[in-house]
């Protein structure tokens, strides 16, 4: 689990090459390469695009450190609920 962590920190601070916030180009490039698995439409521009309007929290234009983090706690709660459900297999 610590790595898990690290990989999610380590991600940002990569994509975001030494600033504090994503452009929305790093986002877009993040979205697609990490998260293609995981997410739907993560291959459209203007779905990402949408994705990081609505974790503009301070509306910068910008992916700080937290509002990306705001995006890993929908993906995990998006994993656990399916997970969760009633298909879910037992191995
Ligand atoms: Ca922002």
């Amino acid at each position: 689990m610590e790595s898990a962590i690290k990989t999610i920190v380590t991600t940002f601070l990569t994509s975001a090459r030494g600033k504090e916030n994503l452009d929305g180009k790093a986002f877009q490039k993040l979205v697609k390469k990490q998260l293609g698995g995981v997410m739907e439409d993560t291959d459209s521009a203007s779905a990402v695009k949408e994705m990081q309007r609505g974790l503009d929290e301070n509306s910068d234009g910008k992916v700080s450190f937290q509002e990306y983090f705001t995006l890993i706690g929908y993906v995990a709660n998006a994993i656990s609920e399916r997970s969760s459900g009633s298909n879910a297999d037992a191995s």
